[in-house]
């Protein structure tokens, strides 16, 4: 249901409403046939036991009104009997109810159970404060995401990165970019080596310390449906409205949001379904400048706005955030050429680091990606 809801429109544009009807009708076909089963169980149980219960009398009656004849037995004595009995064959009864009642209860408490006793994995450490502001450096890192199939995503993985410096990762779709950053703020731990930030392990870290110094702008940009101020407020409650119009022209934000008749109270629809996807990207960014951390992440976060925008929008990162950590994923070698330096991310390895121009001399897959994108558009230089 939720999924179909969700996923309307998809369904809809691929015209798949027939077929999403069809595996709706078969989830609910199998709860019913579930359903039906212990049903049918269930009614089979009530007859069996008044049968038991009927035929037990009728012997007490047998065997009792031949002992009334030959033995004395008062027939009172039979009646006591029979109450007896009943009383006897409703308590087995009961229990069988309440054993039932028993065994649902005992498997939904498995599995609550199962899910209060799950550890976090990403524990707090203790480390103290270090004067250092905004130094990354990843040592011999190799990571795989748990759970999965165990494929290395990342491969000793090499990469210092000093404060204020702008380090672009650039590289095909699926080369472990994303994973790459999100070890930084430890959404997930390294398999081998380690990632300091300030030159302390992220594991001695207080989680929410750590994660302090760094803001993310995500691939999928996330918005809630609140207005345009509190979305970018996010980044930081106490900000006020000045901050707030500051980090949206830094992320070349503030044109759009004025063309709007209510300006910064304009609501977001859900997920920002109201907003363009260049849209929605401005405002994430906006979100991320604001919380003015040491260390800024950009995950692709540009690939939605035309190449003037995004050559500002790295201007005013330049000029404005100078003294900010930028790390900034891109595929297109036009919104990464001013950067200091350059990783070219190749299958989970880091092949080159150097600025634009060294690797255009000495990287033959640096070299291939210009070729590639010179000949689909010629908008290498951006301007
Ligand atoms: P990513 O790190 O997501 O690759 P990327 O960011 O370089 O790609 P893109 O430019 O398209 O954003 O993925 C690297 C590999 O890790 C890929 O094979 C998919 C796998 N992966 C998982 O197994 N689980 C995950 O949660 C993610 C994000 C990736
Ligand atoms: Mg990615």
């Amino acid at each position: 249901m939720q999924e179909n809801v969700a996923g309307a429109r998809v369904v809809k544009a691929y015209v798949r409403e027939d077929y999403e009807k069809k595996r709706f009708g078969k989830a609910n076909q199998d709860l019913v046939d579930t359903q039906l089963h212990i049903l049918l169980m269930l009614s089979y149980m009530t007859p069996i036991m008044n049968i038991v219960l009927n035929a037990a009398v009728v012997a007490v009656i047998y065997v009792g009104g031949i002992r009334v004849q030959t033995a004395g037995v008062t027939p009172g004595n039979v009646m006591a009997a029979i109450t007896y009995l009943s009383y006897i064959l409703n308590g087995v009864m009961m229990f069988a109810m309440i054993f039932q009642s028993v065994s649902r209860g005992m498997a939904s408490y498995r599995r609550i159970k199962e899910v209060l006793d799950c550890e976090p994995v990403i524990a707090d450490g203790s480390a103290a404060a270090t004067s250092q502001k905004g130094r990354v450096e990843l040592n011999h890192v190799s990571f795989a995401y748990p759970g999965g199939n165990g494929e290395q995503v990342l491969t000793d993985v090499n990469l210092v990165i000093e404060p204020g410096e702008t380090v672009a990762l650039l590289g095909s779709t699926g080369s472990g970019k994303t994973s790459l950053v999100s070890l930084i703020p430890r959404f997930y731990d390294v398999t081998d080596g380690e990632v300091l930030v300030d030159g302390v392990n992220v594991k001695d870290y207080k989680v929410s310390e750590l994660r302090d110094k760094i803001a993310i702008a995500l691939q999928k940009s996330e918005l809630f449906s609140k207005t345009i101020r509190e979305n970018i407020k996010w980044g930081n409650p106490e900000a006020t409205d000045e901050q707030v119009l500051a980090a949206a022209e830094a992320a070349q934000a503030t044109e759009f949001i004025f063309s709007k008749p209510e300006g910064l109270d304009t609501m977001v629809a859900e997920k920002g379904m109201s907003l363009s996807g260049g849209q929605k990207q401005r405002l994430a960014i906006s979100r991320a400048l604001l919380k003015n951390a040491e260390i800024l992440i950009l995950d692709d976060s540009t690939s939605a706005l035309d190449l003037k925008t995004e050559a500002r929008l790295y201007e005013a990162l330049r000029t404005t955030y100078r003294q900010v950590t930028k790390i900034i994923i891109a595929q297109r070698i036009a919104s990464v050429r001013g950067a200091d330096r350059i990783a070219v991310v190749d299958n989970g390895r880091i092949v080159a680091c150097a600025p634009h121009e060294e690797l255009m001399r000495s990287c033959e897959i640096y070299q291939d990606i210009y070729r590639s994108q010179l000949k689909e558009g010629g908008e290498i230089y951006g301007e």
